[in-house]
């Protein structure tokens, strides 16, 4: 598959192959990790931003398209939906099916409530499902949470919110023993204990995976364990507005219908946001490793109803999305595939960074050899790239450890004819993951009364960057205890009638604020088409 230039430059990669095993690459200092962000990183390039002209946030930097979704009006025709005739009344209303949405449901449901998930495509369209290498947890005799704690607050340059960060750590290990008797099949020793391998930023080897698919395995025991315990589901069901009472509390949402294109009043007491990332906003022009649903609507929905954003300026992009074939480009190459030792090296087969330093300070080298030292390998469709020197994988851990470890990886390879195992790939950053959301505190809660939010959409746990494993982590964490708190808060909500007066508050401010637009949102799915506004 590789070209013939390409098959040329790849002897390079082999001619200092030799020189490179064994030897571990030097790390870089703070002072040049801060300068190698800054002069690199997308979340520096100023163009790529501007700060929101109202509500909450107001005057805070976010990336244009999220400002842009932020400030558009309903897509809600109002004068279509009947707030007195209630389709759906339950006590916890779930917005969003992947792990998140899962792992709440579960547990709101052992608190005795009524529990009902909406969700836009499928139970488990979700970035969940595509997550590869792993979830943390400190469960080893060499580790605690303590050394997690400080691992992830070291990964978001100290600027997480400590009690997250405690929360998420302190829920890791429960987390994982949760998982493993749900069914999870993580991979195992022999002796029955958890294998374990370190990823980028950890001082310890906590990341549990089944092989490099993760997230789809833990998705399919999550799914399996919903539809065990009778939960309903409604599919194809956007929320498109979420609905207040006369109190001012979040008391359900408008769902639409997008077989149908009907609406429909979902009434609850309790509602929890758990609508995942934004990746298909592709920021700054990136490709992403996001599902196609992946459109910020949540951060919309929240915002709307006052919720207020944290960190919503700091996205991460993956260090190892693919960059060829052009027909995989930006999917996941997963960090694991490092975290075995994998290297990257550029056009000259020179490594030029630490393998696994944090996913910002590897992609920010990344794009400073591409773009700046001007080292990259040029792709046939006019993208670049460096390598990743993957076939020091089976010659570091043993002959068919690629395989065992990263079966997904290798078959992905393999269909466009490139053998992970014996040729190198080419790699550059995706967009990933949403560092910010919607700002929660331990409990999942929002300042907006009966709001909770898990998952992607939540910010603050992780500051402005995550480490790698700890967004499967998140989404068990938060997602259980948004479940178990939305549970037992909806015993003691009585609520009142419903409205949406807020919206029509919110279009009188996007005037009063000078913002003229036709723009509405949330965006539900991404233009790919011609010409085709891709906010509409
Ligand atoms: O946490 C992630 O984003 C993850 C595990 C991704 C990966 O590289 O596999």
């Amino acid at each position: 598959m590789y070209t013939a230039e390409m098959r040329e430059l790849i002897k390079k990669v082999e001619a200092t192959r030799p020189s490179r095993m064994g030897h571990d690459f030097p790390r870089l200092s703070p002072e040049a990790k801060l300068e190698i962000l800054k002069s690199n990183h997308p979340d520096y390039v100023e163009s790529g931003f501007r700060p929101l002209n109202l509500g909450v946030n107001s005057g805070d930097r976010v990336p244009l398209e999220l400002a842009d979704l932020i400030e558009a009006k309903s897509r809600v025709e109002l004068d279509k939906v009947d707030l007195n005739r209630v389709d759906y009344d339950v006590d916890v209303l779930i917005i969003g099916a992947g792990g998140a949405g899962a792992a709440a449901a579960l547990e709101a449901h052992n608190t005795g409530a009524k529990v009902m998930i909406a969700t836009k495509l499928r139970f488990g369209d979700a970035n969940t499902m595509m997550a590869e290498g792993g979830i943390q947890a400190a469960d080893k005799p060499d580790d605690s949470p303590a050394r997690h704690y400080l691992d992830v607050l070291g990964g978001g340059h100290f600027t997480n919110i400590p009690e997250l960060a405690k929360a998420l750590v302190h829920d890791a290990p429960g987390a994982i023993q949760w998982l493993n008797e749900l069914g999870v099949m993580f991979d195992k020793e022999e002796d029955g204990t958890m294998h374990t391998q370190h990823g980028g930023g950890t001082s310890r080897k906590r990341m549990h995976a089944a092989a490099d698919y993760s997230g789809a395995e833990i998705m399919r025991v999550l799914r399996d364990e919903v539809r065990n315990k009778g939960v309903e589901v409604i599919e194809f069901s956007p929320a498109v507005e979420l609905i207040k009472d006369t109190e001012g509390k979040v008391a359900g949402a408008v769902l639409y219908n997008l077989e149908t294109k009907e609406y429909s009043v979902a009434k609850a007491k309790t509602v929890i946001l758990a609508t995942g990332g934004a990746g298909r906003l592709h920021y700054h022009g990136f490709p992403t490793s996001n599902h196609y649903g992946a459109t910020a609507d949540g951060l919309v929905l929240g915002y709307r109803v006052g919720a207020e954003l944290a960190f919503a300026d700091t996205i991460q992009y993956h260090p190892t999305g693919v960059a060829f074939p052009s027909q995989i480009f930006g999917a996941l190459v997963t960090e694991k595939v490092r975290g075995l030792g994998a290297t990257p090296l550029n056009i000259d087969g020179e490594q030029f960074v630490y393998h696994l330093e944090t996913r910002d300070i590897e992609a920010s080298a990344i794009i400073n050899e591409c773009n700046v030292k001007g080292k990259g390998i040029a792709t046939p469709t006019g993208e670049v790239g460096v390598w990743l020197d993957t076939p020091l994988i089976d010659m570091i851990h043993g002959e068919g450890t690629l395989e065992k470890r990263l079966p997904a990886m290798f078959r992905m390879f393999e269909k466009f004819g490139i053998d992970m195992r014996k040729e190198p790939i080419l790699i550059y950053p995706t967009l990933h993951y949403q560092n910010g959301g919607l700002l929660i505190n331990d409990k999942g809660e929002t300042k907006i009364e009966n709001l909770f939010v898990a998952g992607e959409c939540a910010g603050g746990i992780h500051g402005r960057n995550r480490l790698m494993g700890n967004s499967l982590l998140d989404i068990i964490v938060f997602g259980r205890r948004a479940g178990k708190n939305a549970g037992a808060k909806s015993k003691e909500v009585e609520v009142k009638d419903l409205t949406l007066n807020h919206i029509a508050e919110y279009h009188e401010s996007l005037k009063a604020n000078g913002v003229e637009t036709d723009r509405v949102s949330p965006m539900l799915l991404p233009r790919y088409r011609h010409g085709a506004d891709k906010q509409n």
